[in-house]
């Protein structure tokens, strides 16, 4: 690790130790007020929801000086380094930032309500590179958009959920998180869980970040690319990342100047943020989504959605 580096990592795990103490001293005020008679658990709730909410100002923090120190997002950068077992009072902290634009989002799939093609096409050769059967694709199809005809085989809309031993209705809007797939037909815990490093649910239509999407996600948009190139791009941008869409058209032997300019892009606007805390007997953690918006001077930060995590 280069001295730079070394200071980042240093700034960022101070960052990380002063928010946390100072949710766990705002905790232990609120404490002194507390009757003694209240229970044990909400007392532990409330503690965990400091935590969650200290972490995640933590990594928002990270993600925006992140944006005014680079005009790309790459697995090289600060944020993608996770922090594991730093003490922080009597608690042990962790926290990791993922780059959620690594990975193909399922939403992509519908467009104006309707199937995406060039999306649709993707999405099956991710899911067969993997081992997933690529009809499902046609159910999550149906799952987002919003008419009530099912597609294909392996469709499934009202019709279908609403003859089911517990009934519901297809969503017929973009999933919210990724989790809603178990909802949808053909899905089950093993499918997902094969899935997940690759696939995920964004509330906005979002290219993949070629710097650090993995292999897999890659061929699934570059079919015409061979994939021991594929493969030297994904070496070769750990040193080297691509600087802009031009620069990573470059890497290749024959561009796949499509997909560059409509599929794949050099940063992110949406990252996926997990803060662990474990103290006493009491251990919390919380996932969240978090937008960036904005380089330079001026990025901003929300969270699109967050839960706890058990
Ligand atoms: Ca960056
Ligand atoms: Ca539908």
């Amino acid at each position: 690790m280069n001295r730079t580096r070394q200071r980042g990592v240093a700034a960022i795990t101070a960052l990380l130790v002063v928010a946390v103490a100072a949710s766990a001293a705002a905790w232990m005020l609120a404490q002194q007020s507390a009757t003694l008679n209240q229970a044990a658990l909400v007392a532990a709730r409330a503690q965990a929801d400091f935590y969650a909410d200290a972490g995640l100002d933590w990594a928002r923090g990270v993600l925006a000086e992140d944006a005014r120190a680079s005009a790309i997002d790459s697995l090289d950068e600060i944020w993608s380094r996770p922090l594991a077992g730093l003490p922080v009072e009597r608690a042990i902290v962790g926290g990791a930032i993922a780059d959620a634009q690594s990975r193909f989002n399922l939403n992509n799939l519908v467009k104006d309500g309707a199937r995406s093609n060039a999306d649709f096409q993707v999405a099956q050769r991710l899911f067969d590179s993997l081992g997933v059967e690529p009809g499902l694709v046609d159910a999550i199809v149906d799952w987002i958009d919003t008419d009530s005809d099912p597609l294909g085989n392996e469709g499934a809309e009202d019709s279908f959920y609403l003859g089911l031993p517990r009934p519901y209705r297809a969503a017929n809007r973009p999933l919210i998180q990724l989790e809603e797939l178990y909802r949808v037909r053909g899905f089950d815990a093993r499918r997902i869980e094969r899935l997940k490093p690759y696939v995920t649910a964004l509330p906005t239509r979002t290219p993949v970040n070629a710097n650090t999407a993995p292999p897999e996600v890659l061929s699934a948009l570059l079919p015409e690319t061979p994939k021991d190139e594929i493969r030297a791009f994904v070496v070769a941008r750990v040193a080297k990342p691509a600087r802009d869409r031009q620069d990573l058209a470059k890497r290749f032997a024959k561009p796949p100047t499509t997909a560059i300019e409509s599929d794949l892009d050099v940063k992110s606007t949406h990252f996926s943020v997990v803060v662990t805390v474990a103290q006493d007997d009491v251990r919390a953690s919380a996932e969240a989504l978090v937008l960036r918006r904005g380089t330079g001077s001026g990025p901003s930060t929300a969270i699109i959605w967050r839960r706890p995590l058990y």
